[in-house]
């Protein structure tokens, strides 16, 4: 039996719902409320340390960080492989993820919590703010680089760069696409879709209008059945931007 500790929009919850659902393994969805602090209970801190989402439970093991958890389900299931066959092309595999997790994931932060928690980190004196950034195990550095909840500009100018960067190299790799690593969808793919969901959701989409393979590739990734069945409802964070439709009708186009 296997259990997800997530939340419907943390990007990294998405990376895990997203390889859940290629593999077409059912799960119990155990959502937790980072407003309410669920994530920082002394219950999950003990299946998640550091006191961040997702962790899966697997017939009672936990198994956290996203990228461990999806090839964590790589090598237990390995029908509908998202992991190339040859020992070279899963290393790029790999160093993909290694640099989607330092760069991208990372990169995408600042803007999102500008973008979406401004108002509830603002709301805080610097006091109360303090005292909940002391009880993060892995973020509070990042948490106190915030003022009246805000990253300063110089913090979101650094993430656009790095941003822009990331759909530079997605935009040369698919050169010899369809796919990140050619003709497979592999974990590099689909690593970048929550990071590339949000971008689009905070109004970031502009970063690929001049790369057109990129934007094909955002399309293709759209018809999947599990992009919709991963960003189900309230699982984007721009108002209005879900609709299964509208996904229906991008997978029909793409055939
Ligand atoms: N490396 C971890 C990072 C997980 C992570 O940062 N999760 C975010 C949501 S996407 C979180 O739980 N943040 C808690 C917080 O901001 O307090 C992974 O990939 O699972």
């Amino acid at each position: 039996m296997m259990e997800l500790y997530n939340s419907a929009f943390s990007t990294c919850s998405q990376k895990v719902r997203l390889c859940l659902h290629e593999k077409g393994l059912e799960f119990v969805d155990r959502q937790l409320s980072f407003t309410a602090g669920d994530h920082l209970t002394p219950e999950y801190l003990a299946l998640n340390p550091n006191g961040v989402l997702p962790t899966l439970v697997h017939d009672g093991v936990p198994i956290t960080d996203s990228s461990v958890i999806c090839e964590y389900l790589e090598e237990i299931m390995s029908s509908s492989p998202l992991m190339p066959t040859t020992a070279a092309e899963r290393a790029k595999v790999r160093a993909w993820m290694r640099y989607i997790e330092e760069v991208p994931t990372t990169a995408v932060r600042p803007p999102s919590f500008n973008d979406l928690f401004s108002d509830a980190n603002g709301a805080l004196d610097r006091d109360e703010f303090e005292a909940h950034a002391e009880r993060l195990p892995l973020r509070k550095h990042f948490y106190l680089k915030m003022n009246n909840g805000r990253f300063e500009q110089t913090e979101i100018n650094a993430s656009l760069e790095r941003l822009a960067q990331t759909v530079q190299r997605m935009e040369a790799a698919l050169e010899t696409g369809p796919w990140l690593i050619g003709d497979m969808f592999t974990l590099a793919d689909l690593m970048l879709i929550p990071l590339m969901v949000r971008m689009d959701d905070i109004g970031l989409a502009h970063i690929w209008n001049d790369a057109p393979r990129v934007t094909d590739w955002f399309t293709r990734v759209q018809a999947r059945p599990s992009f919709y069945r991963t960003f189900y409802p309230g699982a984007r964070i721009k108002p209005g931007s879900f609709s299964i439709g509208a996904v229906e009708q991008v997978a029909e186009q793409a055939g």
